[in-house]
Order: C-alpha cells, then structure tokens, then sequence
C-alpha cells in the first residue's frame, strides 16, 4: 500500500506545491487507524474529563506527545515523517499533535486560519498532516481549504476576516478513515459544525522546517 503513495509522489508533490494542500487516500491501514483512533480518544477522554483540555474549542487536544510516548514517537518518527520529507523535499522538526474530536451533534468547528505555529515557526514555514479517523463529509464537518492560499500573507488570527468560503478556489476534504490530507502552515483552512448523527475524529501532527531546510523552502512557497 505504501508503495502505491511513494509511487506517486511526484504526481503528490506537484499538487501540493500548486494548491498548498493534497489528499493522500489510504495513508493508513486498518490496524493503524485503529490503533491511532483508540489511543486518542483515550487520552481525549481521560484528559478532557480531568478539564485540562479546557481551551476555547472543546474536544480538541493539543500537545498529545506530551502525555503519551506513543506520540511522541510517531511525531518524531512516525512512517508519515519520511514521506512529509520527501513531499516537501526537506527535513522536518516535530512541533505537536493534536486530538480534533466532533463528536456527533456538536454545533462548533473551526473558523478560517492557517496553522502558524509562532514567530520561529512561522519565518521557517511548515505543513500538518491530519488524519481521518471516521468518514469525514461536508455534513459532519470536513476540512475546507483554500487553494492557493499558501502564497499568500494573511493574519494569524482566529476567523482570518473576509475570507469567501464560497469561493471557486475552495475544497471540501470529504475522506475515509485512514486517508490523510497535507497542508502548508501558510494554507487558509477551516472546518464546519457536525450535523449529522456520525461522529468525526481526527489526528493532526505538526512539524516546522529545521533551521538547515529552512532558506531552501523560501523562493517560490514562502
Ligand atoms: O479538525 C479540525 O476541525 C481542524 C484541524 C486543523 O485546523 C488542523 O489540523 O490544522
């Protein structure tokens, strides 16, 4: 299976440095998903229950690396981190990882932002893989994203203002469990609310460029 992905890298390469985002469909198998899935909503639970999740989004967990080794060893040298590698052809530093639950019912999600991870991370630049756990659809709250987005400047706020969700330059990324979508720290996105009786679990892992890739990525994707 993931010789079929490493295969196409190029094809996935092209895309990603064209829209600043690629689905990568069945990036997992059964086994990891749902070794994935149960740790993390594990640890969701047991945290989220304790209130130390407590920030302004519930059911979303950052930081999960801190709490378990598991994490910390996929964010560091997880079978994603070769491939990120070589996707964005430079090396990669492990920053978080992060639970986005949404469960079924739950009117929140996620207004237009674009993960700048701080004034280090954001001059270096970065990309996010986030990983479907459920099947993820418009209705329980799929990621959107803007194409083309990464070559541009926008705020590092939280909704970044006058962004057109309706815009001919954005996608929905419907997916199944174990597929993975990539995106640029620079890439405008955003999810919806779950409307339907289906919960929708996500992982995400962040990584920065090492200081040594990081001139090589400025021409051309910031
Ligand atoms: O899962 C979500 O709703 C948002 C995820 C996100 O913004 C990210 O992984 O960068």
């Amino acid at each position: 299976m993931y010789e079929r992905i490493k295969g196409s890298l190029h094809a996935l390469k092209a895309e990603y440095d064209r829209d600043g985002v690629v689905v990568v469909r069945g990036f997992l198998d059964e086994a990891e998903v749902s070794e994935l899935r149960g740790r993390a909503l594990w640890l969701a639970d047991t945290i989220i229950s304790r209130h130390q999740g407590g920030g302004k989004y519930k059911n979303v967990l950052k930081s999960l690396h801190q709490y378990d080794s598991y994490f910390d060893a996929q964010l560091k040298s997880g079978r994603h981190v070769q491939f990120l590698e070589q996707l964005l052809a430079c090396e990669l530093e492990g920053l978080s990882v992060a639970w986005f639950g949404r469960p079924e019912g739950e009117p929140q999600g996620i207004d237009p932002h674009v993960d700048a991870f701080g004034r280090d991370g954001d001059s270096r630049g970065g990309a996010t893989i986030w990983f479907a756990l459920d099947p993820v659809n418009i209705k329980n709250g799929c990621l959107h994203y803007l194409l083309g987005s990464h070559r541009e400047e926008y705020l590092n706020v939280i909704p970044i203002p006058n962004i057109d969700r309706e815009s001919a330059d954005v996608i929905a990324a419907e997916l199944e469990p174990g597929d993975a979508v990539v995106h640029s720290a620079h890439t405008v996105h955003w999810s919806g609310g779950n409307h339907s009786g289906e919960p929708r679990s996500a992982v995400s892992f962040f990584y920065s460029f090492s200081n040594d890739s990081a001139v090589q990525q400025v021409p051309g994707l910031r």
